[in-house]
């Protein structure tokens, strides 16, 4: 038996499926986890000290790849002095005029704890702010695991066969209306059905959360016009595409502004944070200036603030970065596309930036219902093949490749040289 096994099988007494995060657990490839040891650049190692080349990547924080050593370093000394105080500090302040200075929508921000708390403290800030209930979001997008968004949402959940979480009263979703990616038209009837009732539209701008789908041109325009003729709060979630898909996120990336944003562990490096911030009248609603509340001790904490404000400034000073980052993309999901071809397989490569995934479908897929033609039982055997042969993917159909700064030529050639040889064996 492998330290993986056998860590699973005292995990699985212990914990609800043995992780603490569904998508973890391999279930819908069929498998039990690989359990990690550690990881460094574009590497990862698992119990049995087997090496992957990791596609996961924290699921898109180390966008500087594992283990940097500027960004540990830069913990360290901060955990010198202390760990969490529950009172305010100056790196706090810091982070927030960084990202403020630097990302032209926000005026304000409130660090949290996840992307999760980001969602759900923004949409309370926008019901609040506009005194509507009513929220829009679309089928596939996945903003965290509060109530209220738990409705066909991406991720775990579409893996887990059931469209809606169980124990979330139906009173918690009632004011939640799901429009289609991709399709104006849905969220004009919704706003025609509801006129003067949608608080907020909250959207991934890149949806990597059913694979990886593209906005279509005209789709986040058209989204922004909707909600400023409707006085309505328009949410970006940029907990993956933030400081990844540019340095000022899809928002720099499509040239849209939201009225809020939302991020998640990528302004943590890795480290448990989130945050929502935008516009300065919007953000006065929040507690102890307006009346919304929302509060939490590990909020802003400063070993978190130290590791993400590092990797930030990084990225900031080195815009060359997400050039290279796109160049390893585009060469490894454009190979991949190709091979898919060579091979005579129909199955759609979508990517944007660092960010790809490998549908096997002969649907292209600009949508939930269209992601969900995606053959997972292909995915799995793929899946399977890839681990085995040193490549870490999301164990899931409905989950992105993530590159970093840290893949390169050698990553992609070897990456390149199993997807080929799983072809040939297919
Ligand atoms: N929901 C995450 C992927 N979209 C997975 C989180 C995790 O397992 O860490």
């Amino acid at each position: 038996m492998s330290r993986s096994e056998e860590l699973y099988e005292r995990a699985v007494k212990v914990i609800p499926g043995g992780v603490n995060s569904p998508v973890r657990a391999y279930g819908s490839v069929g498998m039990t986890p690989r359990f990690v040891e550690g990881a460094t650049g574009p590497y990862i190692f698992d119990a049995d000290s087997n090496r992957y080349i990791d596609y996961i990547g924290s699921w898109g924080p180390m966008i500087l790849g594992h283990n940097n050593q500027e960004v540990l370093k830069a913990v360290v000394r901060k955990a010198e002095s202390g760990l969490s105080f529950g009172a305010a500090t100056e790196i706090e302040v810091e982070m927030a005029e960084f990202i403020c200075e630097n990302v032209p929508s926000i005026e304000m921000i409130r660090m949290v704890n996840s992307g999760t708390e980001a969602v759900m403290s923004a949409i309370r800030v926008a019901r609040g702010y506009t005194g509507r209930n009513k929220i829009v979001k679309f089928d596939g997008c996945y903003h965290g695991h509060s109530d209220a968004l738990l409705v066909k949402a991406g991720s775990g959940v579409m893996t887990a066969g059931v469209p809606d979480s169980s124990g979330v009263p139906a009173g918690c979703t009632q004011d939640t209306l799901s429009a289609v990616y991709n399709n104006l038209e849905s969220v004009k009837a919704l706003f025609q059905e509801f006129p003067q009732e949608i608080a907020a539209v909250i959207v991934e701008p890149v949806a990597a959360n059913m694979g990886v789908v593209l906005p279509e041109e005209g789709f986040l325009q058209g989204l922004r016009d909707l909600c400023t003729e409707h006085g309505t709060v328009l949410i970006f979630d940029e907990v993956i595409t933030g400081f990844r898909l540019a340095f000022g996120g899809a928002q720099e990336h499509f040239g849209i502004q939201a009225d809020l944003v939302t991020y998640g562990k990528i302004i943590g490096a890795g480290m448990p944070v989130g945050a929502y911030g935008g516009k300065r009248e919007i953000m006065e609603q929040v507690a102890p200036v307006g009346s919304v509340y929302q509060a939490g001790t590990l909020s802003g904490n400063p070993v978190a603030m130290a590791a993400g404000l590092a990797q930030l400034k990084i990225l900031k000073e080195h815009p060359e970065i997400y050039s290279k980052m796109r160049l390893n993309a585009d060469t490894l999901f454009d190979g991949m596309a190709a091979l898919v071809k060579k091979y005579k397989k129909p199955w759609k490569m979508n990517h944007i930036g660092s960010l790809g995934c490998l549908y096997f479908t002969e649907q292209d897929v600009h949508n939930y219902e269209e992601a969900k033609t995606a053959d997972t039982k292909t995915f799995a055997a793929y899946f399977r093949f890839m681990l085995e042969h040193g490549i870490h993917l999301g164990p899931s159909q409905f989950e992105a490749m993530f590159i970093s700064n840290a893949h390169n030529e050698e990553t992609t050639k070897e990456t390149l040289r199993v997807f080929e040889e799983y072809l040939r064996c297919e």
